[in-house]
């Protein structure tokens, strides 16, 4: 081997290298990392919207988000915007005191989707709760299947388990071993 090669094989690797460390921070999922209201919290006055931010800059297009009250009332209103790391939606003035349920789908920069909710609490009935409501109609149980589910059919999913490709790891390889059979050589001459 000259020492061409060798300069050849070791960007070779360098290349195999980075493409190996590229390729663990480019795939990560984004992940939820707050939500305004908080997880867990109590209002006594209702919010007029609700935003929850990632690790990951988002896109309005393909994200959901509902917000769903006691009785599987929906709240969300109007398109989903983004902004950066954060998303939002409107809300429809709130009903009854209770828990209501942030349900999102959005999908990270790698494609895969992501989904999750959180949740807060009610503990002062929002103004749509002092409209009147039908009273003594039991609701009918289930009539709506896993409300916090929305469907994108669009969602340009990329399937599950592709995982690291393995042949970065095989030309380093055989890129490590060229190399020091060429410095072996260099060194017996
Ligand atoms: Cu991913």
């Amino acid at each position: 081997m000259t020492p061409r090669i060798l300069r050849v094989t070791a960007v070779g690797l360098l290349a195999a290298l980075a493409l190996l460390l590229g390729s663990g921070t480019a795939s990560a999922h984004a992940r939820l990392e707050g939500s305004d209201p908080a997880d867990g919290a109590s209002l006594d006055t209702a919010p007029q919207r609700v935003s929850l931010t990632f690790s990951d800059a988002m896109t309005a297009d393909f994200s959901t988000l509902t917000v769903v009250g006691p009785g599987d009332v929906h709240y969300e209103t109007g398109a989903v915007s983004a902004q950066d790391t954060t998303i939002s939606i409107g809300l429809l003035p709130l009903g009854a005191a209770g828990t209501y349920q942030i349900g999102y789908r959005v999908v990270s920069a790698d494609g895969h989707p992501v989904s999750g909710s959180v949740s807060f609490t009610l503990t002062t009935a929002g103004p749509a709760a002092s409209t009147p409501t039908p009273t003594g109609t039991p609701a009918p149980a289930a009539t709506s299947v896993a409300p916090a589910a929305p469907s994108t059919a669009a969602a340009p999913a990329t399937p599950e388990g592709g995982g690291m490709p393995v042949w970065p790891w095989i030309v380093g390889a055989v890129v490590l071993v060229g190399g020091g059979v060429a410095v072996a050589l260099r060194l017996g001459r």
